[in-house]
């Protein structure tokens, strides 16, 4: 829907958001919980900003969907229609978001406001990790206004969108109130293009506990860390040794190839209080050391039956990935696939940006993956977890391990930056069936939105 949201002192923004605010509601289930999210499109006909048609497809981005209930780009839902998405919520507890994915359009779209977190818990991580008021969900945007209010947007010829002011849940540089615990903050970098580096003004360290796919199997602490659009990061922050009064801020150290402003060097601050802390709950001062395994980080690169190597880069003014774009995907009646890996199998996939200039995070859907190494190094400390978006920096190569299931059928795999992914850098992959396979899973077939009457 369309909403006015009061960021700014004085002025309101119109965005385009889930159930009325930016972010929408935090969803917040427990593992083995199936759900069905209804979407229904009561967007305007068409963006205020660039006229397009304000068609939506909604991807719960960490989940193993079918492919469709996937957010599959081209599985459009247009205004005035509904799509019930099934979402199986089999996986270990992590931070998931939903947000837009509608061909050619997410970036303006997302950044209009169609994105928002999705919780899924499980026993271990209830005891483990800090709950409730002291689980806080930070999605962080960058914004660039117009002097009335309104969102301005300018990718610089697709090349990224960055904002001067950055946004915490919605709000400019927050201040938040903390007791002399230890927190937990599930950071989501929502910016369509930037790129972060958070560390505390104190030097005290952020202690990564975990990753896109959920718990890290150890814990890392960190000054800071490299964070790219879409990755979601849970980290815990420890404010027992600070005194009554005193402000930490969360700053922003940037990385290479961002547009940086005065005020994008600040992300918020915490304020911390003499308010009684509640010392039985076990939480209150732990950091956990060892956590949990998962599939993924348990999995060595000697299962590996294939290696595809995968090189991201420019041409004739379209980001393609090995020289191909979506529109060739589009034009193939969504048939071309980039890989064909069997159900269930293991394979090493290779990443390579040899273009200066620019970071593409990739994602990609269905899989949780290990990542093996960078430019033949090890990961890095706080990338040690169960990932589905890898940070490609300029001229890096990653080499990813992962198995291909429980699903078959055809999924996207695409750059982070959305105005990449929108033109066109975007491929699918099809696990577990040939190209003339019948696929009960086809994405444009198997689960048609429907004309909303109002009456469900
Ligand atoms: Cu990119």
């Amino acid at each position: 829907m369309a909403a006015v949201a009061q960021i700014l002192p004085r002025l309101t923004t119109p965005i385009l958001c889930y159930n009325g605010s930016f972010p929408g509601p935090t969803i917040s289930l427990d593992r083995g919980t199936k759900a069905v999210l209804r979407v229904r499109n009561q967007l305007p006909a068409q963006h205020p900003l660039d006229g397009h048609t304000l068609y939506t497809s909604t991807h719960l981005h960490g989940s193993a969907s079918l492919p469709q209930y996937d957010g599959y780009a081209d599985d459009i839902t247009n205004p005035g229609f509904y799509k019930d998405y099934r979402y199986p919520n089999f996986q270990h507890a992590r931070t998931l978001w939903y947000h837009d994915h509608g061909v050619h359009f997410t970036a303006l779209n997302a950044y209009s406001g169609l994105a928002a977190q999705y919780h899924l818990h499980d026993p271990l991580e209830r005891q483990l990790l800090p709950q409730g008021r002291y689980d806080v969900a930070l999605t962080i945007s960058d914004a660039m206004f117009a002097e009335n209010g309104s969102l301005g947007y300018d990718d610089n010829s697709h090349s990224g969108l960055w904002g001067d002011v950055i946004l915490v849940n919605g709000r400019p540089w927050p201040v938040m109130k903390v007791q002399k615990r230890v927190y937990r903050f599930r950071i989501l970098n929502c910016c369509i293009s930037r790129s972060l580096r958070p560390t505390l003004s104190t030097g005290a360290p952020l202690v990564i506990v975990g990753t896109d796919g959920g718990m890290v199997p150890v814990a890392q602490s960190v000054a800071n860390y490299r964070h790219a659009g879409a990755e979601r990061y849970e980290v815990l922050i420890d404010f027992r040794k600070y005194a009554t009064g005193q402000r930490i801020e969360l700053r922003n150290l940037s990385n290479n190839n961002n547009v940086d402003y005065d005020f994008t060097n600040k992300i918020m601050a915490f304020d911390v209080t003499g308010d009684p802390v509640d010392t039985t709950d076990p939480t209150w001062n732990r950091i956990p050391t060892t956590l949990v395994g998962s599939e993924p980080m348990a999995l060595t690169a000697a299962q590996s039956v294939k290696t595809r190597r995968f090189r991201l880069q420019r041409s004739n003014g379209l980001w393609k990935i090995n020289d191909a774009s979506w529109q060739d995907v589009i034009a193939s009646g969504y048939k071309r696939a980039i890989a064909d890996p069997a159900l269930n199998s293991v394979e090493i996939w290779e990443i390579e940006n040899g273009s200066g200039g620019w970071f593409h995070p990739l994602h990609i859907h269905l899989v949780d993956f290990q990542i093996l190494s960078r430019n033949g190094r090890a990961a890095f400390p706080h990338e040690r977890g169960p990932k589905d978006v890898v940070y490609v920096g300029e001229g890096e190569t990653v080499r990813l391990l992962m198995k291909f299931g429980p699903h078959q059928g055809r999924y996207m795999m695409h750059c982070h930056n959305l105005p990449h992914e929108d033109h066109d850098m975007m491929a699918q992959f099809r696990v577990g069936l040939k190209e003339t396979d019948p696929d009960p899973n086809d994405p444009m077939v198997a689960a048609r939105p429907v004309w909303d009457d109002g009456t469900s």
